[in-house]
């Protein structure tokens, strides 16, 4: 039953990504008739937006794809240990087209709002184009990093050349040849496209604020002959993911950076400086990220990595961070990034001691001097995990709205619900384990949770969930409690819910979930044997 129009669905969600792909086949084979608008006109979330050169995984190809088929894990090969986005969109391309995904997906559809209707107890989705549905769930999945920002400086739409920022990059292929270019931003984006752009522009000028700890990749392209092998690990591959904090197929050394010698602590740093991924960030002593001293014996460990591999002292400096130990922001993995200001045709602008006045028609205006450029890319990052809802008007019981709730103060339980908002689930939302995540592996565990949640109701002939107040109060006050201890929550990155572009979130921000996935998938199964006991179900 509605007072409106529209057509009435079980679930709409929100964004065609990868965990809105997998909502959708979950619902679907559950027997619901479930619809799905995305802004884009394609799937791939993530992976559409962002085609900057260089774009690629951070985590293994084979620890990142959906685990829930045996037969596409089969019949995929991946071609490199850490694929490119390009391969990656076409992994997705192919998920939506084995399981028929597309039929039930309204492409070029921006949500513009959400607004719950306290009598019929159903969800009004309403798009730009007017386009409407009605359904009983709300499931947003709409990403973490997906509301781009642009940097507050004047004049950005002064420039005559060519800009983009890096997740509106054209479809397009794009030629940097002859081209002097500016990339302004040296996060995980910044790094990824610095380092691709240096080798065919003309000259390169990269505007850096403050420098973050890089890492190498250790990419590598996949064999013909690793494939099968690789496919009988899938179990393994897909245990271990299960078992780490992060999902990442590194585990972190058991034993204290203290207990070490300093022998021996150089001999583990130099071992997973080497290897594949994340191992550096995620494989060291126990304590890395916890013990100030041990952090700073892997800090130091990189910091003489940067002077070894920066000719220019100067340059070198400049590109180690001063205000944050390693690991402690979101470690960008490169190859041959920092070799790239070995190059002539690149220049390293430090512009915290030399700030960004204005952009001007031909490029950026310094307070020293002015940079020409013939293009110039922003790399600088996202409104991270609340900014997407910002940008919904989503409106739950009596009218109230979400975004005013959250300027507050983000609340939520389980990262999942939020009372006063009935039926309605947030995917990788805040406050979910799934932020701080080798992504699709929690999304998996959010969207079959959700799924197994829905089931329940209808088994039981209900029709209303929504968290008991006390249960969101706690679940907020230990996240608040855990993440106080994190040395991700003293350094501004979005992690710590910061971003210095967006009015009102300069200030630390609770919306990561740093028990770790482990920990929170079990708080998940527990509610759920537990007959939801932190929900009111009606
Ligand atoms: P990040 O990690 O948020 O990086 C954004 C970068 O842009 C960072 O270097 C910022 O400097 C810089 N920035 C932002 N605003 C400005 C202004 N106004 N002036 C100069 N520089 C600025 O975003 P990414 O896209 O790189 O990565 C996001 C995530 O995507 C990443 O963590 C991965 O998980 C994938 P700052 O450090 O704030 O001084």
């Amino acid at each position: 039953m509605s007072n409106n129009s529209a057509e009435q669905f079980d679930a709409v969600i929100i964004g065609a990504g990868i965990s809105g792909l997998y909502q959708l086949l979950k619902l679907r084979q559950q027997g619901m008739k479930v619809k799905v608008f995305e802004t884009g006109d394609g799937v791939g979330g993530t992976w559409y937006w962002n085609r900057y050169p260089g774009a690629r995984f951070d985590s293994e190809s084979y620890s990142y794809a959906y685990s829930f088929s045996e037969e596409l894990l089969d019949e995929w090969d991946w071609g490199e240990h850490f694929a490119g986005q390009p391969e990656t969109l076409r992994y997705l391309n192919h998920v939506a087209d084995k399981f028929d995904l597309r039929k039930d997906i309204q492409f070029n559809s921006k949500i513009k709002s959400a607004i719950y209707n306290d009598t019929t107890g159903r969800w009004l989705v309403e798009a730009e184009d007017g386009s409407q549905a009605d359904g009983q769930f709300l499931i947003t999945a709409i990403g973490p990093l997906s509301a781009f920002t642009m940097p507050n400086i004047p004049g950005i739409d002064d420039f005559k050349g060519e800009s983009w920022h890096t997740a509106r990059w054209p479809h397009e292929p794009i030629s940097f040849e002859g081209k002097r270019i500016g990339v302004i931003g040296t996060g995980a984006t910044g790094v990824q496209t610095i380092q691709e752009v240096a080798k065919t522009a003309k000259h390169l000028t990269v505007f850096q604020r403050r420098p973050n700890w890089c890492a190498p990749l250790n990419n590598g392209k996949i064999t013909a002959a690793e494939q099968p092998d690789l496919k009988k690990r899938y179990p393994e591959i897909f245990k271990t993911c299960l078992e780490t904090t992060g999902c990442f197929l590194h585990a972190p050394t058991m034993t204290s950076a203290h207990d070490a010698t300093p022998e021996e602590r150089e001999a583990l740093y130099e071992k997973l400086y080497a290897e594949r991924g994340f191992g550096i960030w995620v494989g060291a002593y126990y304590d890395t990220l916890m013990d100030e001293t041990a952090n700073q014996y892997l800090t130091d460990f990189i910091a003489n990595k940067i002077r070894g591999r920066v000719k220019d002292p100067e340059t070198a400096k400049n590109l180690i961070p001063v205000d944050h130990g390693f690991g402690t922001r979101r470690v960008p993995l490169e190859t041959k990034y920092y070799e790239v200001y070995n190059q002539d045709n690149v220049r390293l602008v430090n512009v915290k001691d030399d700030p960004i006045e204005t952009i001007t028609a031909k490029g950026v205006k310094t307070i020293a001097e002015e940079h020409e450029l013939d293009m110039l890319f922003y790399a600088t990052g996202f409104d991270g995990i609340t900014g997407a809802f910002d940008r919904i008007d989503i409106r739950g019981v009596n009218g109230v709205k979400l975004k005013d709730k959250w300027d507050e103060e983000v609340k939520t339980y389980l990262g999942m619900q939020i009372v006063g908002f009935p039926n309605m689930f947030t995917l990788v939302g805040p406050q979910n384990t799934a932020t701080l995540c080798n992504i699709p592996r929690c999304i998996e565990q959010n969207v079959e949770w959700v799924s197994d949640t829905i089931q329940y109701m209808r088994d039981n002939k209900l029709n209303k969930i929504e968290p008991k107040d006390q249960f969101q109060e706690k679940w907020t006050k230990e996240l608040i409690e855990m993440a106080s201890m994190s040395m991700f929550m003293k350094v501004p990155s979005w992690i710590s819910g910061q971003n210095s572009n967006v009015a009102g979130k300069d200030k630390p921000r609770y919306i990561v979930y740093m028990g770790g996935a482990p920990m929170y998938r079990e708080v998940c199964d527990q509610e759920a044997n537990s007959g939801y006991e932190g929900f009111n179900l009606a």
